[in-house]
């Protein structure tokens, strides 16, 4: 029988890129995103391989996350993998300069947002005895770089809370990956510098970044192993990247 899979922050990058790589595998979908005009462009495209669902809300509001999954029907609650991708990077900068909306977005997007959806889907898993979590994180969640402070923090939170998962929903036969991408070249950096192209560009310059079909090929691996085999910590670098910082660039 297919599987059945939720992404959240499928509008764009490495969400998007999954989707569709999960199409190809044959996993049916379920597509949340802000966007709806892009979630329905995305069902239209994936529609002719898989069955597509599709949630529009922020993870940021919790009201609207319960209220958006619990509104699925049952079938749609059988959910085989969670891919809790939903998050960004918003401005960067010395931990004295920072700007408070800014932590707040990142604070509630990539943490509490990855807890309201994990929080509703979970059970629906633990009922099953069954399920598979991918939580994107990121390399600023293992190693920490000057002026991303409260974005590293997000994202070591991310790498804290699939250790959490992994160690409470062992009883219950619940895979927990965690993805941590290095330079991925998305709107990531546009979101990062608010649509500041020049620096966005800049990141990405003098070498080969990841792209998101990259990351969403391995997690589309990663979610098609055996059953009793997990993937439980990946850490994707371009080949140009050691760390955050030491990046190989063309002069
Ligand atoms: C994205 C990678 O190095 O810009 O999470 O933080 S990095």
């Amino acid at each position: 029988m297919a599987k059945l899979a939720i992404i959240t922050g499928a509008t764009s990058g490495i969400g998007k890129a999954t989707a569709e790589a999960f199409a190809k595998a044959g996993i049916n979908l379920i597509l949340c995103g802000r966007r709806a005009e892009r979630l329905a462009a995305l069902q239209a495209s994936l529609s002719t391989q898989v069955q597509v669902h599709t949630l529009t809300f922020d993870v940021r509001d919790q009201a609207a996350v319960s209220a958006a999954l619990n509104s699925l029907p049952e079938a749609l609650k059988q959910i085989d993998i969670l891919v809790n991708n939903a998050g960004n990077a918003h401005g960067m900068g010395p931990i004295q300069s920072g700007d408070v909306a800014d932590w707040d977005a990142m604070i509630d997007g990539n943490i509490k947002g990855l807890l309201y959806v994990s929080q509703v889907v979970i059970p629906w898993m633990i009922a099953r005895q069954q399920g598979h979590i991918v939580n994107l994180s990121s390399i600023a969640g293992k190693q920490t770089y000057p002026n991303g402070n409260v974005y590293c923090a997000s994202k070591a939170a991310v790498e804290a809370l699939s250790e959490g998962m992994r160690l409470d929903l062992n009883p219950h036969n619940i895979k927990v990956t965690n993805i941590a991408p290095g330079a991925v070249e998305t709107e990531f950096s546009l979101v990062r510098f608010k649509g500041d192209a020049q620096k966005s560009d800049a990141v990405y310059q003098g070498y080969q970044p990841l792209v998101a079909e990259d990351i969403a090929d391995i997690i589309a691996f990663t979610v098609t192993r055996p059953a009793h085999v997990v993937l439980a910590d990946i850490l994707i670098l371009p080949t140009a990247q050691a760390s955050p910082a030491v990046v190989k660039r063309q002069q």
